[in-house]
């Protein structure tokens, strides 16, 4: 098979950034642009050579002709074998798993997750490792640094591969193996939770759910799990089938985007629970009837009940989140005496920790929960998980979250986007921020007072390795937090995240709106931050 080695220069904007290389469909597009970070990809990671990779996407726009790009230039790199989900689709979590138990090398997961789809929309590639992860930064760092020194990348002359129909076929020197991206990943479900128990619950009369798929990855998994391993009704998921632009909407789980779900669980007869994830279905998120679970707070609870699931009865070996992730989860890990880690946002840095066997459940604020049975977030575990402590409790969501706020206290919690913002702006008011968190402690607003105030930084205990530069905290006397960060997944201008947590055990104040709840603390992220003023905007643009 003829293989060519093509003369390509190096584009500067090919570093990774919080969950893989994301652009815009049509800079993907751009003549040698994704060969390019494919190769550095290849060059960088020596591992892969005469090994086996697994390749699949959320299926948006453009996915189809990547995989033949990459199964070309895999050839090329004389990559031993790819395992391919069929039609070139995999959820990120089936292919964190199909890592593991193929021993693969390596994957590479093409989606932009929650962003848009479409020729107008973005266009992602993932890289994970040998442990079903995605790369540390030590890998994306190495990736970044091939792409700026690459002045070739190689791809065979091959004939069109068929990824349509599950087989083994061998294309030049390579194998392809197309596999059913649901099966292994169906019945590694079926070996965590309690089946019959939650087929039983969703069998009854008097109980119902819904489950949107955003016309994204999910669709195919959610119905072979909820509807025929687990007997729901038909129509118990929505929005199934998987569009290449996602139905022209964001395929990002929460009330904003998945406003459907959102009306039906807060109408009139509303099921009992609800759940959505999003295009590469490793984020949930929980609804009961009327009631919202923020993410913070599932992972809390989560944890709080895990011995209720039969996967994780013998316990929790410890516990991790994300640093802006509300420390709900804290005070259970307390509780029951185990470990609590806080990490920098972005699951890569779950890895170390998963591998060495001190946590066993982790999460992020962001709608993404998962536990060591994967190295990815996983949105249909987290939605099982629920499923199956509704069916172990008997009791509803609210009913559930209402008591665990009873018993640890509830940390409200939110966090306010303001998204396409000038870049500029952006870093002029991280910048200006940073220069007065020396200045922060002892400061009183009203009456909050700051403790301390800075840019977190993180050194895993595993490697020691150390991230810096993480996001902008104000710690608060009485345990409040404002946390200020810029996004590394959007692709236009700047998104500022902030975040905002203050605990309350009151028993008679568990149950107030979290805006008005936190409204003090989002008067103070405005006065020190001067967001309304820089950003252009009156208001958040999404609010979780
Ligand atoms: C966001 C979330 C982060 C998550 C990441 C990838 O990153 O905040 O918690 O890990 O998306 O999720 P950022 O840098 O935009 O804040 V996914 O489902 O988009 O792969
Ligand atoms: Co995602």
């Amino acid at each position: 098979m003829e293989i060519r080695v093509v003369a390509t220069r190096p584009f500067t904007d090919q570093k990774p950034g919080t969950s893989g290389l994301r652009k815009q469909v049509s800079h993907f597009r751009k003549p040698h642009y994704l060969e390019n970070f494919v190769q550095s990809i290849f060059i960088s990671q020596q591992g892969l050579r005469g090994g086996e990779m697994i390749l699949g996407g959320d299926g948006r726009f453009f996915n189809r002709e990547a995989v033949q790009v990459i199964l070309r230039m895999a050839i090329a790199n004389e990559i031993r074998k790819v395992t391919v989900g069929l039609g070139g689709i995999l959820s990120t979590p089936a292919a964190s798993h199909l890592i593991r138990t193929r021993g693969a090398a390596g994957g590479i997961v093409l989606s932009a997750s929650h962003n848009p789809g479409g020729p107008t929309g973005d266009f992602g590639i993932k890289f994970n490792v040998a442990n079903g992860g995605p790369a540390p930064e030590s890998v994306t760092g190495a990736i970044h640094a091939a792409s700026l020194e690459l002045d070739h990348y190689r791809i065979a002359r091959a004939p069109h591969v068929d990824i349509d129909h599950v087989g083994r076929q061998h294309v030049g020197e390579m194998e392809v193996e197309v596999v059913d991206p649901v099966h292994d990943y169906a019945d590694l479900m079926e070996s965590l939770f309690d089946f019959p128990a939650m087929r039983a619950l969703l069998q009854s009369k008097s109980f119902s759910m819904r489950f949107d798929a955003m016309h994204a990855v999910t669709g195919p998994y959610a119905q072979a799990i909820l509807e025929q391993r687990l007997g729901a009704p038909a129509g118990t998921v929505m929005r199934k089938e998987p569009l290449a632009d996602f139905g022209g909407r964001h395929p990002d789980p929460n009330l904003t985007h998945a406003r459907e779900l959102g009306e039906l669980m807060y109408g009139r007869d509303a099921p009992d629970f609800g759940a959505a994830s999003d295009g590469d279905g490793d984020r949930n998120m929980i609804l009961g009837s009327g009631f919202f679970v923020s993410p913070s707070d599932s992972l809390a609870v989560m944890a709080a009940n895990a011995h209720l699931i039969p996967a994780y009865q013998a316990g929790l070996k410890g516990v991790a989140r994300s640093m802006p992730t509300s420390q709900a989860v804290d005070a259970v890990a307390e509780a029951l005496g185990i470990p609590c880690y806080e990490t920098p946002t972005g699951w890569k840095f779950f890895g170390n920790l998963l591998d060495d066997g001190r946590i066993t459940l982790c999460g992020e604020e962001s709608f993404g929960t998962s536990s060591d049975h994967v190295r990815e977030k996983d949105g249909l575990w987290a939605v099982l998980f629920w499923l199956n402590l509704i069916a172990a409790r008997g009791q509803s969501v609210a009913t559930i979250v209402r008591e665990h706020w009873q018993r640890f206290g509830r940390h409200y919690y939110t966090r306010h986007d303001y998204e396409e913002i000038e870049t500029d702006r952006a870093e002029e008011l991280m910048t200006r921020l940073r220069a007065a968190l020396s200045e922060m402690p002892g400061r009183s607003f009203g009456s909050l007072r700051v403790r301390a105030a800075d840019d977190f930084s993180y050194r895993d205990p595993v490697d020691d390795s150390v991230s810096t530069g993480q996001g902008l905290r104000m710690l608060f006397e009485d345990g409040a937090r404002i946390v200020f960060r810029l996004s590394g997944t959007g692709t236009l201008g700047a998104t500022l995240r902030v975040y905002l947590e203050r605990h309350e055990t009151r028993p008679d104040q568990l149950d107030e709106d979290s805006q008005a709840a936190l409204a003090p603390l989002i008067e103070i992220a405005e006065s020190v931050a001067d967001i309304r003023n820089l950003t252009g905007k009156e208001a958040p643009d999404v609010i979780t």
